[in-house]
């Protein structure tokens, strides 16, 4: 156990040891990347829902390679699952998951708005405090999942980047006030932890996990330019799919589905 570790992180495990995630919970002041440790901990077998935490990321990584800005303050994270059954297909319903329980822990521990951004983005009042990044991996009992979550908690506004695409933002800016980092996590893992069980629980959990993703999603209805490959595409946002996909109808009026992998830029069309 690192002498440098919070005292908050002891009060956490307390609260989520009954839990189907971060029953079990590796603290590190400063890595590389939780989602390159989590790796690390897979090829090792280590149990399901284990959770990597670190103060610090060196080399945050964002999709396609992108970089993601990770200074101290706020919550970089990496959760590791192991589901049961066609995990290879299910990557992005837990993106989906992930998506949905940030979004409830914000509204309903801060009292803020949360916006789902497909696929992977969670906005407050138009600017990214969240971002997820799910990779599939196959380790020594099968496939695994790794959930990367970084959320902007408590960082200056000065630490955070400035992207041309969208605006960056921190929660503690839209709070006013510093944020327990213990109260935010204890509530995120329950949500997690309820957002994954209603994906385990199949058809009908995955339903409800998909109602509450659509209440999040702002985007649907709205006319969006996606970037797939060399392909600019105008469209209308219709609806998220039982795999997670996003149902967009093309200005021709054809229906797509769209996978998050195959997307490199998703832009909001003001009208
Ligand atoms: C993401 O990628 O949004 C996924 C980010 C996942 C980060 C977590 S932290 C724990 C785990 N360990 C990791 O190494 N990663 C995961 P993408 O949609 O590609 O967005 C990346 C873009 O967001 C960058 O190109 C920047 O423009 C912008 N960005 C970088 N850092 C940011 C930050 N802290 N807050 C908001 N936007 C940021």
């Amino acid at each position: 156990m690192p002498l440098t570790e919070p005292a908050w992180v002891n009060r956490v495990r307390a609260k989520t040891e009954h839990l189907r995630v971060a029953k079990e919970l590796f603290y590190y002041p400063e890595v590389n990347s939780t989602n390159v440790v989590a790796r690390k901990l897979v090829h090792q077998d280590t149990t399901n829902g284990t959770v990597v935490i670190s103060g610090i990321q060196t080399a945050g990584r964002g999709r396609l390679g992108r970089e993601w800005k990770s200074p101290s303050g706020g919550l970089w994270l990496s959760i590791i699952l192991y589901p049961p059954h066609e995990a290879k297909d299910n990557v992005s319903l837990i993106t989906i998951a992930a998506a949905v329980a940030v979004a409830r822990t914000i509204e309903k521990s801060l009292g803020i708005d949360a916006e789902i951004k497909w696929p992977n983005d969670i906005l407050v009042e138009g600017a990214k405090v969240c971002g997820i990044l799910c990779e599939l991996l196959s380790g020594p009992s099968g496939w695994a999942i790794i959930a990367g979550i970084g959320l902007n908690l408590n960082i200056e506004p000065e630490d955070l980047p400035h992207p041309e695409r969208y605006r960056a933002g921190s929660l503690k800016a839209f709070m006013g006030k510093e944020i327990s980092e213990e109260r935010f996590l204890i509530a995120f893992f329950r949500n997690f932890n309820e957002s994954y069980s209603e994906f385990l629980r199949g058809d009908p959990g995955r339903k409800r996990l998909l109602d509450r993703w659509r209440k999040h999603a702002e985007m649907l209805g709205q006319r969006i330019t996606l970037q797939i490959g060399d392909e600019q595409l105008e469209c209308t946002a219709k609806d998220v799919d039982d795999r997670g996909y996003l149902v967009v109808e093309t200005l021709d009026g054809n229906t797509r589905h769209i996978m998050a992998g195959d997307v490199v830029k998703i832009g909001l069309i003001k009208e």
